[in-house]
């Protein structure tokens, strides 16, 4: 996949990161349920350092559940949350208490009950950090819509709790990393939307989804597109345009409209819920 893959403003929020998690307490990380592998980003390791982390497989919603069961026993400490519900993110609190209970235990030792925790929430760009602070603090303060790169700089939210410290919670720009590993983890991030629309191969993208949606979730395509299964993606592709009445001038299926609708019915949840990735060795 040939894409400006990785903008220059990066590096510098990497950096600045870098600094900003010697005043955290501990690293919230987000990875998106669907493609928990590729959503990880391989610079958090060098980033978080040896600070406690929890991993919190957002998006739970739009995930396979039995999927996502999988994954919360491959990463240890991690909870699934649903970042755009306040009834999705209330595990959070709870889990950061457990994550840091030395702490708390040290800080009620030196009497300092009032002492809030604080805690840096990162991942790829559109994952859903924003979201998730705006929940837990019930306000809007932040900045989140539906597109990679909203947030550019780092700002604090205080989550106040009816049991517990204050949670203090750092939100931080999407980042991304310099060497995309494989042609895979591309596409999983293309098609949930981590990356830009503009700069991608949507007809490409959406063929390769749909050999994917083929192998592991058939009755799902079967079921939206009303096709047969047989042939490659772009066979599928083009069977779907005919199917919808998408068609140019002559009578030829417009695969380009097909390619966006199938990708916004993904990432709308239109196909029911889809897990991308599975941890390996399952
Ligand atoms: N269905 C669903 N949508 C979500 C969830 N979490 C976030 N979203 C949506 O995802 C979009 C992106 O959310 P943001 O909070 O802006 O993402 P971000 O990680 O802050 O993105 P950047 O600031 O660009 O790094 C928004 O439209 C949210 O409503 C979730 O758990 N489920
Ligand atoms: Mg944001």
């Amino acid at each position: 996949m040939d894409i400006n893959w990785y903008p220059g403003h990066m590096s510098k929020t990497r950096r600045l990161l870098a600094e900003d998690v010697r005043r955290v307490d501990a690293v919230c990380e987000l990875l998106d349920a669907r493609i928990p592998l590729s959503s990880r980003n391989p610079d958090i390791d060098e980033i978080a350092g040896d600070k406690p982390r929890l991993v919190l497989l957002n998006r739970a919603d739009q995930a396979d559940p039995a999927v996502t069961a999988l994954w919360r026993g491959y990463f240890t400490p991690s909870i699934e949350i649903s970042a755009h519900q306040p009834g999705g993110v209330r595990a959070v609190a709870p889990a950061v208490r457990a994550l840091l209970s030395d702490t708390l235990a040290k800080y009620a030792e030196k009497g300092q009950t009032g002492r809030s925790l604080k805690i840096m929430v990162v991942g790829i760009p559109n994952v859903g950090k924003s979201t998730l602070i705006n929940s837990l603090t019930g306000r809007r303060t932040l900045k989140a819509e539906d597109r990679p790169g909203v947030t550019r700089a780092t700002q604090w939210a205080r989550v106040t709790q009816a049991a517990g410290p204050a949670i203090d919670m750092l939100d931080t720009p999407g980042i991304l990393w310099p060497r995309l590993g494989d042609r895979r983890t591309g596409l999983h991030l293309a098609v949930t939307g981590a990356i830009r629309g503009e700069i991608l191969d949507t007809a490409g993208i959406a063929a390769e989804l749909m050999e994917t949606l083929k192998d592991l979730y058939p009755q799902n395509l079967a079921a939206r597109y009303k096709i047969g299964l047989e042939g490659s993606g772009l066979d599928l592709l083009v069977a779907a345009a005919r199917k919808r009445g998408f068609l140019i001038s002559g009578g030829e299926p417009d695969v380009e409209r097909m390619a966006l609708t199938l990708v916004s019915e993904f990432r709308g949840g239109k196909l029911g819920r889809i897990s991308l990735e599975k941890p390996p060795c399952q």
